[in-house]
């Protein structure tokens, strides 16, 4: 079993811990919760770098080692790091509980040392027909970040 555990910071007043888990070559747990969110669906990313030294501008784009385009988390064609969206209340709490197939805590695609990212927008799976769909999902700005780390 590893563990990995993120703690997201960003925008004032939003935060969070996420915390993951994967069991021999099987399928990533990702569970936890992120505060001070406007209530609705907020797009959830791992992002390529663990780079947070211009906040979460630095993070890069998508984590994507197979050269795919922006998709939903149940998609073939997706980025690894396409986790669909988070659902804030109306008091501004996303309770986040994913599984997850191509997410990886080890191995050559792992996602340790990137970092996971919860954006001011819904992220349009890729069906949006914006110029960024197939990108970013279109999700705006990048609200709090946090980079994976390994954890006992
Ligand atoms: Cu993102
Ligand atoms: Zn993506």
């Amino acid at each position: 079993m590893v563990k990995a555990v993120a703690v997201l910071t960003g925008d004032v007043g939003v935060g969070g811990v996420i915390h993951f888990h994967q069991e021999g070559d099987g399928p990533t747990c990702v569970t936890g919760t992120i505060s001070g969110l406007s209530p609705g669906d907020h797009g959830f990313h791992v992002h390529e770098l663990g780079d947070t030294t211009n906040g979460c501008n630095s993070t890069g784009p998508h984590f994507n080692p197979f050269n795919k385009e922006h998709g939903a988390p149940s998609d073939a064609e997706r980025h690894a790091g396409d986790l669909g969206n988070v659902v804030a209340g109306g008091d501004g709490n996303a309770k986040i509980s994913i599984t997850d197939n191509q997410l990886k805590l080890c191995g050559p695609h792992s996602i340790i040392g990137r970092a996971i990212v919860v954006h001011a927008d819904p992220d349009d799976l890729g069906r949006g027909g914006h110029e960024l769909s197939k990108a970013t999902g279109n999700a705006g700005a990048r609200v709090a970040c946090g980079v994976i780390g390994l954890t006992g």
